[in-house]
Formats: C-alpha cells, sequence, structure tokens
C-alpha cells in the first residue's frame, strides 16, 4: 500500500509514488490525485485539475472515471457554483441550531452514491462508551459504507465540499463519510452524536479527537415509507425528498453538549432508505 493506514511509505514518499504511477496513466493513481486536488491535500487545491485528471482516467476506459464524468459534464466548462447552485434553507431550531435545505444534492449523484455503497455495506457500528471502541450494538440495527479519502471520488467530495460550504466548517474538519442504509424494520435508535466527554473512555478521545459538533445528513432517495429522522426532545421529524439536506449542531456556539440534538433514524416500513451522514469535528481529522 502507498498511502493510508498501514502504508510502508512516509506521505510525501507514497504522493510521490502515486504520482508517478499517474504519469504512466494507471488511471486508479489518476483519481485518486483528483480527489487530493479537490481536497488540496499534498497538492494545490483545484477542482479544474481534478476533474482534468478524472477525464484522462475516463478516456483511458476506466468505467469509474466514466461514470463521474457522465455526472461532472465536460471538463472545460465545469463550474463548482452549478454544483452548488440555488438551495432553499430553512433554520428550523435555534438550540440545537438545525437547518434543512432542500435540493442540496442533484438525484442523479445521489443514485451514484446509492451504486458505489451497495456493494460494500456492512453492519453499522456505534461508539462503545464501555471501551472505547465501535462495535455492533442492539440498539442499530442498519447498515452502512464507509468512505475514507483512500474510496473517495469526486462526486463524493462535492458532497463533501457542499457540506463544508453550507456549515463553514473547513473539509479537513470532516471524519470519513458513511453512505446507511436500512431495510424495514431497521432503524438507529434515539442516540447522541456529539462523544460525552464524561464517558471515561471518550474523555482522551475527544482531548485527542476533538468534539463532533455537527451532523449533515443527504437523503439519497424518498420511495419509501416511514424511515423519517426523528428527535423527539423537539417534537419534530424530517423526511427529505431525495437530494434534501438536514443539518444540525451537536453543540451550542460556546462549546456545550446539544441534549435537544438527541434523534433517531426511524424504520422504514415500507422499501429502503439510504442516506448520506457526515459527523463534522471541532478540529481537522485525519485524512486516512
Ligand atoms: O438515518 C437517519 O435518519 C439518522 C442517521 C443518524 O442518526 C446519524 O447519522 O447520526
Amino acid at each position: 500500500m502507498l498511502v493510508g493506514r498501514g502504508a510502508r511509505y512516509a506521505p510525501e514518499e507514497g504522493l510521490q509514488l502515486v504520482e508517478a504511477a499517474a504519469e504512466r496513466d494507471d488511471t486508479a493513481a489518476l483519481q485518486l490525485l483528483a480527489v487530493l486536488s479537490a481536497l488540496g491535500a499534498g497538492r494545490p487545491y483545484s477542482w479544474g485539475e481534478a476533474v482534468r485528471l478524472v477525464a484522462r482516467a475516463a478516456e483511458l476506459g476506466d468505467v469509474q472515471a466514466q461514470g463521474q464524468m457522465r455526472l461532472l459534464g465536460d471538463p472545460a466548462t465545469f463550474d463548482l457554483a452549478e454544483w452548488f447552485g440555488a438551495a432553499e434553507a430553512q433554520q428550523l431550531c435555534q438550540a440545537p441550531r438545525v437547518l434543512t435545505i432542500t435540493n442540496f444534492f442533484p438525484k442523479p449523484a445521489c443514485d451514484w452514491i446509492i451504486e458505489r455503497a451497495r456493494p460494500r455495506l456492512e453492519a453499522a457500528r456505534v461508539n462503545n462508551p464501555t471501551t472505547g471502541g465501535s462495535s455492533i450494538e442492539y440498539n442499530r440495527s442498519n447498515t452502512g459504507a464507509g468512505f475514507s479519502v483512500l474510496d473517495s471520488d469526486l462526486i463524493l467530495e462535492l458532497a463533501n465540499a457542499r457540506v463544508a460550504a453550507t456549515i463553514q466548517i473547513a473539509r479537513q474538519n470532516q471524519e470519513p463519510a458513511n453512505v446507511l442504509h436500512y431495510d424495514p424494520g431497521q432503524e438507529f435508535q434515539a442516540h447522541f452524536d456529539y462523544i460525552d466527554p464524561a464517558e471515561p473512555h471518550f474523555t482522551d478521545l475527544v482531548r485527542q479527537q476533538g468534539q463532533r459538533v455537527a451532523t449533515a445528513l443527504i437523503y439519497l432517495n424518498d420511495d419509501f415509507e416511514g424511515g423519517e429522522t426523528a428527535f423527539p426532545r423537539l417534537n419534530w421529524s424530517f423526511k427529505g425528498k431525495a437530494g434534501d439536506a438536514l443539518i444540525f449542531w451537536n453543540t451550542a456556539v460556546n462549546g456545550a453538549l446539544e441534549k435537544g440534538s438527541l434523534h433517531a433514524g426511524l424504520p422504514p416500513t415500507r422499501g429502503e432508505k439510504w442516506i448520506y451522514s457526515k459527523w463534522v469535528r471541532d478540529r481537522a481529522w485525519p485524512l486516512v
């Protein structure tokens, strides 16, 4: 492995090897460099360059890159602002801060994310205060797929960039994305997304990794019944149309934990639910 956890190389060395592979028209290397360009990680921040690199991989016949290019359009006219076009935000609540946003992300791009996640689904895990690690627990029966930078692509990065621009917190503070999937009857029971520093195993984690201050959810489909995101303490629930977003803060501006952010992914009663979930920290999260 050239980069990432367990890599045998220092990051700069790994990056040089990826760049050399891209020079030799390795399509996976081209697409990894595209993601790094979109992030400005180890390379200058440039969406134009990112799209050009994926276009090159597409020309070389890479199916994944060709799929991305169908959504991204002509690299010569690619315009980030078009992706971040008109969206209507509504502030539902001040404490905790809760926003809903219609047309946050285009439907074809939502379908792309679903198809990327489908073959990677695994039992979803929760942070376990007893061990400090994560585990499969009775209160979460849905499945999910995680996407680190190494698994990412430009469509996922557009979603991440849009979240960052909306909440005005740097993309670097985002944990890897999770695409959540619920079959009928599956659920994520009421929980908080903040990490409670009062839990002995979490005290050090919060000190080292920072607090999870905000959560952004993008509804990827809407052809299901039930399955709302419910906030029992606010007496309120939300079910978006495909492409709509729900964003809420788990901490107040002064850092206090927002007890009103208690929320649940209710079970769909018919059809499958797919949702894109982003947890955002108060400091940079390691890239991979
Ligand atoms: O699926 C949902 O509606 C809620 C997801 C959720 O609770 C989370 O990602 O923290």
